[in-house]
Order: C-alpha cells, then structure tokens, then sequence
C-alpha cells in the first residue's frame, strides 16, 4: 500500500497547517475561510462516521453548488468514504437508479431537488440516512432516518474528537465516483482515486492554468460534472485560491452578475454557454476581470474562439477532458492558442492515435485516441463489459476521432460511436429512442447528433408516426421526453418522416439519417 495521503488534508488541512486558515476559500451563499472549511468538513466527516458509513460507503450528493456541498463532498474525502455528486438535471426514477447502482448508504440534496430525491428513494434499498440542506417537504422512506443539514453537522460537531480526523487513506482508496453515459450508454460510475485528484491538479491546474494563490474561479459547469468539480474544487483549493459559486442555473445575466460582484479572474466554460454569452447584450467589459478562459465538453469552434476575444478581449483556450479521466488532457496554452484545434497533451498525459487494430497511425491520419496519465479511472463500478471496452491496460479509450498535424496540434473529427455530446454533456441515443417509442403514436425513430447554427451538435430526431395518430406535433413529442427524462436529454428537433434509412438486412443506417437531418 502507498503512503497516507487524503485529498481533503491535500486541498484544505494543508492550508489551514501552512499558516493560511484565514485566506477567503469560497465565496457562495456565504463566504468561508480555509480554517472554517477545515472545521466544517471535520463535523461532516464525524457525522458520516457517527451515522454508521464506514470506509469505501458510498454518499450520493444531490446538490446546489454551495459551500454545503464542497462540505459534503470534502467531509466524504476525510471520512474515507465515497463522495458520488449527481447529476441534479436527472428525474427521481433516473435518481432511484443511480442511487441502487451505487448503493449509496446516504444521500444528502439540497432543497431544490427534494422532490426527485424523494421519488428516487423508493427505489434505494442501501439507503438509511437522509440528509436535506434547507427548507424542504422530504419523504424519508420507513426504516430511514432523516436530517436537517444544520442538525447533522451539529451531530458531528458533538462527536467524539477522533470521528473528525482525516480517516487513513492511501493513494489508491477510492475518493469520487463520477457517474458518466460515456461512450457506452447508461449512466455508470468511474471510480476515482484520492490520487487522481493530485494529479489533475498538477498537471492542468498548475502546468496549463498556470493557477496561483490568487486566482478566483468561476465555473459554469456544475460540481456534479467532473469539468465542474475540478474547476471549482480542485483546482482553486490545491493553491490556496477563492473559489465562486453559483447554486442557480447559469445563464448570461447571471454569469455577469457574479463576474461584477466577485471578479473572477479564471471563467470556466462550454461551447454552448460561450455562444450564449455571444448572442447576449452583456457589456463588451463584462469580462474585464478574467485573465484566461477555458472551454471543454465539445469543441469550440474556431469562429466562437475569434468572436469572444474581439468582444470580450479574453483567450479562451480549450481542452478535452473526460469523466474516465477526471479532467482535461489535452489542450491549447495560454501562450499557444490554435482556434479550431484541442492543442496539444497536457503534461502528465500521453496521448495517442490509433487505427481500426489498435496500432498508432501517423501525422495527418486521422484515428481512435487514446490516453494515458495517473489520473485515469480505476474501471466503472459493476460494469465488467463496459469497464473492459474502455479502460485497456493504462490506456483509456476516448472515443473521440482525432488528427495530429504536422506542428503536433491535435483536431477533433467526431466521436466513433454513436453517443450525442450536447452541451458539454452525454445523450444516449438509444435511451432518448426509447422513451419516444413509450409514445403511442410513434413507431420508429432515430435519434442522432446534428450541428446547429454556431457548429455545435444537439439531439434531433427523425420519427415515423403510426397512421392512427392524429394530430401529434414536434410540441408534445419533445414535452413528452422533457416530462419522462432530464431536459437536457430531450430533441431539440423532431422531423418527421415516413420511412427512416436502413441496410438490407433491415439495420438502421444512422450517418444517412445524421446527412439527411443536416440537410
Ligand atoms: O468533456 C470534457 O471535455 C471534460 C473535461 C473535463 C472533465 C470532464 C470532461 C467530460
């Protein structure tokens, strides 16, 4: 076994013993120190420990970005037990799913989702402890207990001394699960190391970010996102930085509301916010305080990059990351910024592009990537076939289609399977199809990726309708998936169709359906 080492000692305690207890670390719906953080997940940690979690349990968080939740997640790291930040877009029977899949001992969530929570519940067996930050009508199934976040903290406060201490952990203990549809589908966890987490802070926060103690960072991706986690937790706090966080949903006005009042200096970002903020009537200096942009999720296309730094006067560079990976491996520099391309691996990462046989292509043809680095994930939890698809020996399969030019830049062509990225995030096809065809007027549909006015893919689907049904319209087809899964996953278009293209042998001829849509 490797050495002790705790993310939550590297991130806050270390701070807090190297004489900075009083630096600001949060600014959220209150604003918190390094040494009230360190005090504050020592309370949680105990009262994880207090109400029975012992190492390796799991905590499924369903929060607001706040200092409640960097808490929750913190305290997790110190008790030695699992932090799993969910998605709060999902339904309450996506969320029941999630929390079986996991087995998730204890859940805490924020008033805003107590409703999905209390729903997902019932299909929780492993769960026995509830825990609801603010004010909230929650449903405790029989058997489980229920908190107040303020009451469960005090439980911890109250706790013998020792349930606060940073639990013995080592490199390799299991720290996060990110539940991820990746490039295989349903949502599943990749497991996390409490060494991960140093990794991407050494490698993209302090050798691409260029991150110092006295960086402020803004984030419109939310902690529940690995992008979102690394950006607003990891990063700031492995340097003793201010991190700023929003509980609300992003949307331009709100951005540039916390950007005047709190003036970050580093503004993390996705494609599809940055072409929001584009179309928005934010004043040209709205950014004035940001020193470096990023932007991860799906590439930034080049006229998007141009179009921000003519108006808003900031380099944006962006990357590609992933859940499997923690955070971003491959990106442009503050001091090399090629619009259109991902730039180059991140130190730390090797990255390679491989053909139909696994062997490395050349320069300027085009392949599978790969990469390898320290912080990749262990495998996804109980998910043997899709764990052995993607995680091959130390290298870790993308599913992104890359080129290396001549100069070692690296372009994204695609994905190679069929997975829709939208907005930084996951669709599945196959799961959206479905729900459509729950639908008594649908009898075949396809759902696939399709590039809007800015270059950036969302879902759209091509649907048959049954001769019997009337007058259904694109409206009720996309409320229909809106009302039976999280919004993000709905078409954005329906086209309706007679036939959908198909092989021979009656297979689905998805590019055909993608170049007719595009059409
Ligand atoms: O999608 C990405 O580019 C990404 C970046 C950082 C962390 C996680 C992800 C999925």
């Amino acid at each position: 076994m490797t050495d002790y080492f705790n993310a939550a000692e590297y991130l806050v305690t270390r701070r807090v013993d190297a004489g900075d207890g009083d630096r600001t670390c949060a600014v959220g719906s209150r604003t918190v120190s390094y040494a009230e953080l360190d005090r504050l997940i020592g309370d949680v940690a105990a009262a994880y420990r207090a109400s029975g979690l012992h190492r390796d349990d799991r905590v499924l968080i369903v929060m607001a970005d706040d200092v409640p939740m960097l808490a929750a997640i913190l305290g997790a790291f110190r008790a030695g037990v699992v932090a799993v930040p969910i998605s709060t877009m999902f339904t309450g029977a996506e969320l029941g799913k999630i929390m079986a899949d996991a087995g998730a001992h204890l859940v805490v969530c924020s008033a805003e989702f107590v409703d999905a929570v209390n729903e997902g519940l019932t299909a929780a067996p492993d769960v026995g402890t509830v825990v609801l930050d603010g004010a909230g009508d929650l449903r405790v199934p029989d058997g489980v207990t229920g908190w107040s976040w303020p009451a469960f903290v005090a439980s911890g406060a109250a706790a013998a001394p020792d349930l606060r201490e940073n639990v013995h952990t080592a490199d390799d203990s299991w720290a996060l699960w990110l539940y991820t549809s990746g490039t295989t589908g349903s949502p599943k966890a990749a497991m996390h190391r409490h060494a991960n987490i140093r990794h991407v802070c050494e490698t993209y926060g302090s050798r691409v970010l260029g991150i110092t103690r006295d960086d402020r960072c803004l984030s419109v991706a939310k902690m529940f996102f690995a992008y979102g986690i690394g950006n607003s937790v990891f990063f700031p706090l492995s340097v003793g930085a201010t991190t700023i966080l929003e509980r609300r949903r992003p949307t331009p006005a709100i951005v540039a509301e916390r950007v005047a009042a709190e003036k970050p200096t580093l503004f993390c970002g996705v494609p599809t916010f940055y072409a929001g903020l584009l179309n928005s009537d934010l004043a040209d200096d709205a950014f004035a305080s940001v020193r470096l942009a990023t932007s991860a999720g799906e590439p930034l296309p080049a006229p998007l990059l141009r179009r921000f730094k003519e108006r808003f006067g900031v380099d944006i560079i962006d990357g590609i990351g992933s859940t499997e990976a923690l955070h971003i491996f491959l990106s442009n520099r503050p001091d090399h910024i090629v619009p259109g391309t991902t730039g180059t691996a991140v130190p730390g990462y090797e990255l390679r592009i491989c053909d139909d046989d696994g062997e490395p292509v050349a320069d300027g043809t085009p392949g599978a990537l790969q990469v390898r680095g320290e912080s990749i994930a262990l495998g996804y939890w109980r998910r043997t076939d899709a764990t052995r698809q993607v995680f091959r020996g130390e290298w870790l399969i993308t599913g992104d289609t890359y080129v290396r030019d001549e100069n070692g830049d690296y372009t994204c062509l695609g994905r190679n399977s069929d997975m829709v990225k939208a907005g930084g995030i996951w669709v599945s096809p196959s799961e959206v199809e479905s729900r459509l065809l729950e639908h008594p007027a649908v009898v075949e549909v396809a759902v696939v990726g399709v590039a809007d006015a800015n270059g950036l893919d969302k879902p759209v689907a091509a649907v048959v309708l049954s001769e019997s049904a009337g007058g259904v319209d694109e409206t009720e087809l996309i409320t229909w998936c809106r009302d039976g899964l999280a919004h993000f996953k709905a078409p954005r278009r329906i086209v309706f169709a007679t036939s959908l293209p198909k092989t021979a042998t009656g297979k689905l001829q998805r590019f055909r359906v993608r170049e007719q849509l595009a059409d």
